[in-house]
């Protein structure tokens, strides 16, 4: 059994590719208990489905746990579910950005805990229906200590489920890389309302995407991350937006759907990083406080 904490689009994903009867979710301390969750599922490829996922029940011990809630709730919904699981119990986090992880694992330094970096889309255009928008790769690699033994296991499991797993020693790495992409698309779209293209011929993104990648630049080399060039970086940020171009970012669809983002993990992240290691960041900062004008975070 694995269990997912986090009923969104990733966990519902990740719940309709293991089932049937491989996965639940694990309810929250303050969830009234509730029928199993139901949803129809629309696969990247092939006819629609109802799937049926029911709650983790008191006493069952999963193999895994995965964990897809947004990146500022993850340490209040582990917080609140952790002691029910043994401290063997492997974990997964699937949150964007950085920051999450790293409170998570300097809380629980003990426990093997996991980190994952997908590039499989999901959305909810209704809220009982996911849809499977884009095929992707999932890496997993160790966060602490004792979750290197657990990896294989991992990735065996997961894998089971017909999405595509690696496993991936370096996943911090992973992280960064993935955290610049989302850097350089993210903030923007959510500040100018549109999709990952249109950011390219703003005049916000041509005035400060320099300076921006300077910031990046610097920040990877104070953290041990190698050296990129800032016109490197620059170079990644654009071929993403370009063969992303009419896809409306994680941040925009929050901003849209008046949730909170994940500024705080990106370019907040980012900023507080520079304050760390005493290099200027007014381009991550001056995007972190536009888009948290935006939504209420
Ligand atoms: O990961 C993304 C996101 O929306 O969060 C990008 C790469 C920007 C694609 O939309």
């Amino acid at each position: 059994m694995i269990a997912i904490l986090g009923a969104g689009s990733l966990g519902r994903l990740w719940a309709a590719s293991l089932n049937p009867g491989r996965a639940a979710f694990i309810a929250r301390p303050a969830e009234p208990p509730r029928a199993a969750i139901r949803y129809r599922f629309r696969p990247f490829n092939g006819p629609e489905s109802i799937i049926e996922v029911p709650w983790l029940r008191a006493g069952d011990n999963p193999e895994l746990i995965l964990v897809t809630t947004k990146a500022g709730d993850t340490f209040g919904a582990i917080a609140g579910v952790i002691d029910r699981f043994p401290q063997s119990s492997p974990i997964i986090l699937f949150q964007n950005g950085l920051g999450s992880q790293q409170t998570v694992t300097a809380h629980w330094p003990y426990r093997p805990i996991l980190a994952a970096s997908t590039t499989e889309g999901a959305n909810r255009p209704e809220p009982d229906l996911l849809v499977h928008a884009g095929t992707g790769d999932t890496w997993i690699g160790p966060m602490t200590k004792s979750a290197g033994s657990y990896l294989n296991k991992a990735v065996a499991l997961l894998s089971a489920g017909g999405l595509t797993i690696h496993p991936e020693q370096t996943i911090r790495q992973r992280l960064w890389q993935k955290l610049i992409i989302n850097a350089g698309i993210n903030p923007y779209t959510a500040i100018l309302d549109c999709p990952n293209g249109d950011i390219l011929a703003s005049s916000l993104y041509r005035d400060t995407i320099r300076g921006l990648c300077r910031e990046l630049s610097d920040l990877m080399r104070a953290s041990g991350q190698g050296e990129e060039t800032p016109e490197a970086l620059r170079h990644r940020i654009e071929t993403v937006a370009r063969k992303t171009a009419r896809n409306t970012s994680s941040m925009r669809a929050d901003v849209l759907k008046g949730r909170t983002t994940e500024i705080n993990f990106i370019n907040g992240y980012l900023a507080r990083l520079g304050k760390d290691f005493g290099i200027r960041t007014p381009v991550n900062q001056m995007l972190t406080e536009q888009v948290q004008q935006l939504s209420s975070h």
